[in-house]
């Protein structure tokens, strides 16, 4: 059964973001009347989990994997063919599960008519291996990607990086997970297996044709909710613990995650959080909502087993406005099944990032005379290096958000590192915030401290807003780490 979606409605705000005089967003709130595809309802589809991308070859030290850059069709709306660009034509990509310190080769063939470059999002890689848009692949040509997986065990995941384009591209469905695994987290006993489910979290608008309508920074017309590219799913769950890996996978929609029977309203119910961007959390923490700005990452452990077989429940999302836009997914808690896996009192370990040296200002704003989002009052030039970095230098970065009027939220991305999040606005930041980050959000008007050191490789890495329609009109710069 299918139901017409309504119209837009007046505050109908992802994220408190802005109105931008002069763009899409601004001229399309004029009542533009136009018949949006019919959405089924909330939790009327089931949930799918990306498959697993297949090594094509294994030796001794390296697994090989063969993707496709590739136009394809995917049925994300019930009954209805979706034109998207995916990793080997999936929506999302085929999920990589990687060893630490075990290699993993990738061979990137783009079949599009576009050029697109692969940046893995949260990989510790030399410069040329991180997908920098300068390195960008043309259409018909192959590269070939090789990641060392000398980092922890930690949810991260890859997608499209090409220059002013990544917005688009990622929209229309260049992302998929990339998982890494280490010997230590083996010994925990985490639920694994099935019972760990990577979960990509996103919004997207669609046309009268069900097709994907990108428009520069029209977060507030793209309501529809998908995870792992289904529409507001329903996951049939056994009653005993499981890991839901949680990826904010907008362009610009943020999550505040709650889970609960009902309608939302009030406390969440409990989750264990266990890791964050960068990996697992030194010990797991319990939170009753967790925050997500695009690009992050979280990993929760919830036991079903405390409810009773047959009880629902949502994944809230309680910055969202209307009924589209809060129910993210539904569990529906089955029978009670043996269970063995535990959440142990140490998880991870993180390095001491040491005393800072060197201080920096990172000022991110619109600049409303060119229309254009800047760091420090310059778009992207991927021909200019904006800092200079030594290796193995700790520094402290001060990123401030001077987006006040209109306001604008922001978010800031580091490529090639795991940073700490000292505070935000002067408050130390908690939960998984507390863990090692690559992204952290930045309030309007509001500023974060972050502890950064480059440790491995020298040469250039990108920093960034990762709103990626900021990103793509030029909220973007790039540090050299020097010897
Ligand atoms: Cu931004």
């Amino acid at each position: 059964m299918l139901s017409r979606r309504g119209v837009f409605r007046l505050g109908a705000v992802a994220a408190g973001a802005a109105v931008v005089p002069g763009s899409a967003a601004a001229l399309g709130r004029r009542d533009r009347a136009w018949a949006d595809v019919a959405v089924p309802p909330p939790f009327s589809v089931p949930l799918t989990v990306p498959e697993a991308a297949v090594p094509v070859r294994r030796t001794a030290t390296t697994d090989y994997y063969d993707m496709t850059i590739k136009h394809a069709a995917a049925e994300i709306l019930p009954g209805v063919s979706t034109s998207i660009m995916g990793y080997d034509g999936r929506f999302p990509g085929p999920t990589i599960r990687a060893e630490a310190g075990r290699r993993v080769v990738v061979r990137q063939t783009n079949a599009m008519m576009h050029e697109t470059v692969v940046h893995l999002h949260g990989g510790l890689v030399p410069p040329g291996q991180d997908g920098h848009p300068a390195d960008a692949i043309a259409p018909g040509a192959q590269r070939q990607y090789v990641y060392d997986n000398r980092q922890p065990s930690a949810t991260l995941w890859y997608h499209d990086h090409s220059h002013h384009m990544e917005a688009e591209m990622v929209f229309r469905g260049l992302a998929g997970f990339y998982l890494v695994k280490d010997p230590r987290e083996r010994g925990l006993g985490l639920p694994s297996g099935r019972y760990d489910v990577p979960l990509m979290l996103r919004d997207a608008r669609f046309d009268e044709q069900g097709q994907f309508l990108f428009e520069m920074d029209d977060f507030r017309y793209r309501n529809t909710l998908l995870v792992n590219g289904r529409p507001q799913p329903y996951m049939r769950v056994d009653a005993r613990k499981y890991r839901l890996r949680l990826l904010n996978g907008s362009n610009e929609r943020y999550f505040t995650l709650r889970l609960g029977e009902g309608e939302g309203q009030g406390e969440g119910d409990a989750m264990t959080v266990i890791a964050s961007d960068g990996g697992l959390l030194p010990a797991p923490l319990t939170a009753t909502s967790v925050m997500l700005s695009p690009a992050e990452r979280v990993d929760v452990v919830v036991d079903f087993s405390r409810y009773r077989p047959g009880t629902q429940v949502v994944l809230h999302n309680t910055d969202g406005t209307s009924e589209e836009t809060t129910n993210v997914m539904r569990f529906d808690v089955g029978h009670r099944v043996p269970d063995f896996s535990r959440v142990p009192e140490r998880l991870g370990r993180a390095a001491d990032l040491g005393e800072a040296i060197v201080t920096r200002d990172v000022n991110m704003n619109l600049d409303l005379t060119i229309g254009q989002f800047v760091i420090d009052g310059k778009t992207f030039d991927m021909d200019r290096v904006d800092t200079r970095i030594k290796r193995g230098e700790t520094e402290i970065w001060r990123v401030h958000n001077r987006d006040v009027r209109p306001s604008v939220p922001h978010n800031f991305h580091v490529h090639g590192t795991h940073f700490q999040v000292l505070d935000r606005n002067g408050q130390p930041v908690t939960g998984h915030e507390a863990g090692r980050k690559d992204t952290v959000a930045v309030p309007i008007g509001g500023d974060v401290r972050i502890k950064v050191r480059f440790d491995r490789y020298l040469g250039r890495y990108l920093y960034h807003c990762h709103l990626l329609d900021h990103s793509s009109m030029g909220m973007m710069a790039q540090a050299e780490v020097i010897g």
